[in-house]
């Protein structure tokens, strides 16, 4: 399978697709849920479409007791949120724990999307979120809302990143932003920081049957594209697509002899084994212990459900 386009999110994009039919289903009442390990649910409910959420959540093997520093969200409001912020891990040297600002942003995110101001749009989601956060520390962050028109509106600060599937070909992808290698954008409870400006906002128009996959960057640097594209081809839900690509990213990062997207990107920035080394034809490789979130969106008719 071929990726043929991997949109850099610039500026607003927007897909045409063909119109979706609005359908009239009954009204439930929005439900949130939040950093849960593992779930599979239908969100959204009214007329048009909506996500069928999988989500899946590895923490860093050296993180398993309190469970890492990855968050995420999944809400029914609308067409369907879901969004994951990343604590970065430097602020455990500060003997702060990375945890709670990624935990905090989503915690404030998920209690703000049906406000009056954010007006589901995902930057102001992702101003307020931030505006609202008292702990110190600081995290990356991608956000993706659906209206039931099947527009996706998604806004990153990060290496947090999104592929749209359709038709078993990646048809957008997000860029990651990063001031150098591995020191990406973050909202920050520090002034130095980045803010929702810096945010990078795309729009891609779903349609029925589009696969979303959300990530924090344990995925991406983990997993190659092909490989997203062939584990969502071999599953048959959402939530077994979105442990599958956990899982495999998981085991990826423990393999000190894959060549993974990081090592490939590392050795791009110029980081390698030793010149010695080299001549006997060795390389950088391996993938990259990190906390993984894997949240797989699958656009369907509010009526199928
Ligand atoms: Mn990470």
């Amino acid at each position: 399978m071929a990726i043929t386009a991997a949109l850099r999110p610039i500026s607003t994009v927007v897909y045409s697709a063909n119109r979706l039919t609005p359908s009239i289903s009954s009204i439930h009442k929005p439900k949130t849920l939040l950093c849960s390990a593992s779930l599979s649910n239908l969100v959204g409910s009214e007329a048009g479409v909506c996500l069928s959420v999988g989500t899946h959540l590895i923490p860093h093997p050296d993180k398993v007791e309190k469970g890492g520093e990855d968050a995420f969200f999944v809400s029914n409001h609308r067409g369907g949120v879901i969004a994951v912020a990343d604590g970065v891990s430097g602020w455990a040297e500060k003997d702060v724990n990375p945890a709670l600002f990624s935990r905090e942003l989503m915690a404030h995110a998920s209690s703000l999307v049906e406000d009056e101001e954010v007006n589901y749009e995902p930057r102001s989601l992702i101003r307020k979120a931030h505006a609202a956060t008292t702990s110190i520390g600081s995290a990356t962050t991608v956000v993706a809302m659906l209206e039931r028109n099947g527009i996706l509106k998604m806004a990153n600060v990060g290496d947090c990143g999104v592929r749209i599937i359709r038709r078993g070909q990646i048809v957008f992808s997000t860029s990651p932003q990063e001031h150098y290698f591995d020191c990406p954008y973050q909202l920050s409870s520090e002034a130095v920081g980045q803010t929702f400006l810096d945010a990078t906002v795309m729009t891609v128009e779903l349609m029925e049957e589009d696969t979303v996959v959300m990530g924090s960057d344990g995925l991406f640097d983990n997993v190659y594209d092909t490989e997203i594209l062939a584990v969502v081809d071999s599953c048959d839900s959402v939530a077994d697509a979105a442990k599958a690509l956990a899982n495999l990213a998981h085991s990826h990062s423990k393999d000190s002899s894959f060549d993974s997207p990081y090592s490939q990107e590392a050795r791009a920035r110029g980081f390698d084994v030793p010149w010695w080394k080299k001549i006997m034809g060795m390389k950088l490789t391996g993938g990259k212990l990190d906390d993984i979130t894997v949240i797989i969106g699958q656009v369907e008719s509010s009526l199928s459900s």
